[in-house]
């Protein structure tokens, strides 16, 4: 077991690894993160999610561009492919059936492949219809898959207008389906408002609220 000192300073070389989108650092520091038996979870969440948020910064500020962004991603996913193998969560929460996707107009989908990893790691079923998914395709696959839950993601403030909509479309077909709300842009207010059933920050918190709507 490494110790917090070293466990922090292999997530500090992860979050660098991203925001250096050097993937074979980011790969070899996954590994260690095995071996040091350090909890993947936090390595997902500290160090991978970390660098993420620090790389949104420098886009922010004009630092960073679209190109640098798109090699950020490869290193993430690079160092989430060795993690997610052992990404799994004994807990005795009820496990379901889940459709996920990123709404229309909007691209950005690493958050919600995060989700989706979570939730595979927690043992749920889950059917991912990628990004920029429209209205009626969200409705049709919900009544195929008869999912449990519907999971929304948007990472703009323009594709989130989407969501009431698609909320109203998923009720009115099948009142009993839930739906979890979640993105940057994204709040528990804004979730009310939209009239999701659920809204969680974060990957680790979205398996969690899931699990607490259909216990
Ligand atoms: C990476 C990135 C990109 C990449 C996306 C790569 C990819 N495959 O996803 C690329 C380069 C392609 C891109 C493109 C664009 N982008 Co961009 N991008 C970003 C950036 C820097 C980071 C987003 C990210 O991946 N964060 C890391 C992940 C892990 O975090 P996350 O997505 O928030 O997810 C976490 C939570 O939100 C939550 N979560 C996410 N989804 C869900 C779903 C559920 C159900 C739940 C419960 C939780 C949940 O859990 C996740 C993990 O913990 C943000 C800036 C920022 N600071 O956020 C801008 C940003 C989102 N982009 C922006 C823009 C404008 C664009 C472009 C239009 C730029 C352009 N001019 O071309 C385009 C096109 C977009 C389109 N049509 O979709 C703006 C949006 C502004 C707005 N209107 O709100 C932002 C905010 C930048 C800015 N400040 O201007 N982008």
């Amino acid at each position: 077991m490494a110790s917090e000192e070293k466990t922090r300073e292999i997530l500090k070389a992860i979050q660098d690894a991203v925001v250096g989108y050097d993937e074979e650092t980011c790969e070899r520091l996954c590994s260690s993160v095995l071996e040091e038996g350090i909890d993947p979870h936090r390595a997902v969440v500290e160090g991978l999610t970390g660098g993420m948020e620090r790389v949104g910064e420098l886009y922010n500020s004009q630092e960073y561009f679209v190109p640098e962004l798109l090699l950020c991603a490869d290193a993430l996913n690079a160092g989430l492919n060795v993690l997610k193998p052992h990404l799994k969560i004994e807990d005795a929460a009820r496990k379901g059936k889940l459709l996920i996707g990123v709404v229309e107009g909007d691209i950005h989908d690493i958050g919600k492949n995060l989700v989706r990893i979570m939730f595979e790691a927690a043992g749920w079923d889950v059917y991912d219809l990628g990004n920029n998914v429209k209205i009626e395709r969200f409705v049709e696959e919900q009544k195929k898959a008869n999912t449990d839950i519907v999971a929304l993601s948007a990472l703009m403030t323009t594709s989130m207008l989407a969501m009431p909509k698609i909320i109203g479309a998923l009720k009115a077909q099948n009142p009993g389906v839930k739906v979890l709300v979640g993105g940057a842009p994204l709040s528990q207010e804004i979730a009310q408002r939209y009239g999701a059933d659920a809204y969680a920050p974060d990957a680790v918190a979205a398996v969690k609220r899931a699990a607490d709507l259909i216990g």
